[in-house]
């Protein structure tokens, strides 16, 4: 009797929000939402705040990440150069009770405007009687960038690394000189430039077309192929084409390997000779690779 006595006070004396209902009910959708700021890196948003029955908002979730406390402005961070990204935001209460999605924003980043600084000075590392290699100091950029190979002024060559060997150049004097290139456009002034006098050899004659060339798929190597044929003449290096478009120059032998993914592919050789005379094309070689998913 006394224990039930006890027990009825305590539990007339507990407030009486320990017996209301659980909050279901969620905050309302945000509204508004707007861009407030745009860098190249960066989306800052902001929106109407949402309310709710409870008094108080207890986070907003903008694109699926949880943002604690009633702010109703958020940066985002860590993205690129005009790239665009469509935004929702909802809110949550403490009870975790989440509203729908506010309506959609699409915003872009800035774009990338500043060109990188010019590559260190280029210089000559070797040559043949028809080809230049070149080596030349970096560029720096916020962003990703390429070089830009320029022969007498005209773009011949791409490098993402520091040097090139410029193939098929005529007898005769060339200047050379290097640019940087970044993903948004912007282009860099040319390095110092370096001048090549290549001597003329006279040879004026091509190799003749290799022959005999055949693809094989090497099963049990993922997608190699080797490439055999007939070595030809004063040829120095060989052209591999794969489907008629430059793959690979390999120097002066009858035979190579090359990666060829999954798929049907036709291989075609061209000789070329210290003097950059290019042949006509081997005979096609056509190879199926089906690589093995017990072994790739
Ligand atoms: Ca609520
Ligand atoms: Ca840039
Ligand atoms: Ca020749």
């Amino acid at each position: 009797m006394k224990l039930l006595f006890a027990t009825l006070v305590a539990l007339l004396c507990l407030p009486a929000s320990a017996f209301a209902a659980r909050d279901r009910t969620p905050p309302t959708v945000p509204t508004g939402l707007r861009v407030v700021a745009v860098t190249e890196d960066s989306v800052t948003l902001r929106w109407n705040p949402s309310t709710d029955n409870s008094g108080q908002i207890h986070a907003y979730v903008v694109n699926g990440v949880y943002h604690p406390g009633n702010s109703t402005q958020k940066t985002i961070t860590g993205l690129v150069p005009n790239w665009t990204q469509t935004y929702r935001v909802s809110a949550l209460d403490a009870a975790g009770n989440r509203s729908a999605a506010s309506a959609p924003l699409t915003a872009t980043t800035a774009p990338d405007v500043t060109a990188p600084t010019v590559p260190g000075a280029v210089r000559v590392t070797a040559t043949t009687a028809s080809s230049v290699s070149l080596a030349w100091g970096a560029s720096s950029d916020r962003w990703a960038l390429w070089y830009e190979v320029l022969m007498d002024g005209a773009v011949v060559q791409t490098a993402g690394g520091l040097s090139a060997r410029v193939r098929s150049v005529p007898p005769g004097t060339h200047t050379f000189a290097v640019r940087a290139r970044d993903s948004g456009g912007n282009v860099s002034g040319s390095s110092a430039p370096v001048t090549v006098v290549l001597a003329d050899t006279g040879d004026r004659v091509p190799p003749s077309a290799p022959s005999g060339l055949t693809a094989t798929d090497l099963a049990d190597f993922c997608g190699s192929v080797i490439l055999r044929w007939g070595t030809v003449g004063d040829a120095v290096e060989y052209e591999l084409l794969r489907n008629g478009a430059l793959f690979e120059v390999v120097g002066a032998t009858g035979s190579a390997f090359v990666y060829a993914p999954d798929g049907t592919s036709t291989w075609t050789v061209v000789a070329v000779d210290a003097a950059g005379n290019r042949s006509a094309a081997s005979n096609p070689a056509t190879v199926t690779v089906v690589a093995d998913p017990n072994l790739c």
